[in-house]
């Protein structure tokens, strides 16, 4: 298992160019389609802030025939150890990490392929540094989970399996890693068992999407329009940047699962261990 910090402090993001087909995305609830440029804009300011926070970025090119594609954290996992391919619940997702996969073989990383019957989403794998929570959804089933237990154990990570509650669609939709001891979530995830060893910070009633943060390096990156919560995270001390998701709200994405968010190779001194360059 890697050192403190690997959960939020990285080098790089890969991120992927919403397509025209987006406004066909899976939603929820049918608010209407989103608007692709307003999209475009917003994922421009994305980068943008990924950038801010110390990142060095890589776009890729839209894929029209997956309209989910742009939420590429729900495709793979990466890891110091090496990155792991996920297997994406929802059927017209199928495919986009066979698609990734072939981008990230590039990075020099262990490549995991995914050999689960069962499915997993990236946005229901929480990393904290001292556990990684997976929780099972609409999206992630107890094989696809039992799957990805027994790689990241082999790394040496303690790996719980925790409930969804029901409307929630991903696990990380409520919550999201601070630093090593704290989290962000919504009431209804607060008081969960799972959390107990934590400090939880939770958001003000009526801003539950506003759980979806991310920490990146030294900068919280805040969905725009939830001032309560900007002001409760900027009290504690973390320095907070507000980034609009109107449009990936409509389809029930947000600010975590644009990017794939991981440490160049360079800055893996050995196996699992982080160089100070990362600290
Ligand atoms: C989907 O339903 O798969 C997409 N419309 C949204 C995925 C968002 N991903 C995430 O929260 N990890």
């Amino acid at each position: 298992m890697p050192d403190e910090g690997f959960s939020y402090r990285f080098s790089s993001a890969i991120v992927r160019q919403p397509g025209r087909s987006v406004v066909r995305g899976l939603r929820a609830v049918d608010r209407g389609a989103p608007d692709f440029e307003r999209f475009q804009a917003e994922h421009r300011e994305y980068v943008g802030a990924l950038e801010r926070a110390g990142l060095k970025v890589r776009v890729l090119d839209a894929l029209e025939a997956f309209p989910d594609s742009v939420f590429i954290e729900d495709a793979a996992l990466c890891l110091p150890e090496g990155i792991v391919m996920l297997r994406p619940g929802a059927p017209s997702r199928t495919g986009e990490a066979s698609l990734l996969a072939e981008t990230l073989a590039g990075l020099g990383y262990e490549i995991i392929p995914c050999e689960s019957d069962g499915f997993i989403d990236g946005g229901d794998i929480l990393l904290i540094d001292s556990a990684i929570l997976v929780g099972l959804s609409e999206r992630t089933d107890l094989r696809g989970f039992e799957w990805l237990k027994a790689i990241l154990q082999g790394w040496g990570y303690p790996v719980q399996a925790v409930h969804t509650p029901e409307g929630i669609l991903h696990f990380k939709s409520d919550c999201c890693v601070l630093d090593s001891q704290t989290v962000l979530a919504t009431h209804r995830l607060s008081r969960m068992e799972c959390f107990a060893s934590f400090r939880v910070l939770t958001v003000p009633l009526g801003e539950e999407a506003a759980a979806n943060c991310i920490r990146i390096n030294d900068n919280v990156l805040v969905p725009a329009g939830y001032p309560a919560t900007a002001e409760l995270l900027a009290r504690e001390g973390y320095a907070v940047e507000t980034v609009a998701v109107t449009q990936p709200s409509v389809l029930v994405g947000g600010l975590s699962c644009m990017s794939l968010r991981y440490h160049s190779l360079a800055m893996v001194s050995h196996k699992g261990t982080l160089s100070s360059a990362t600290r």
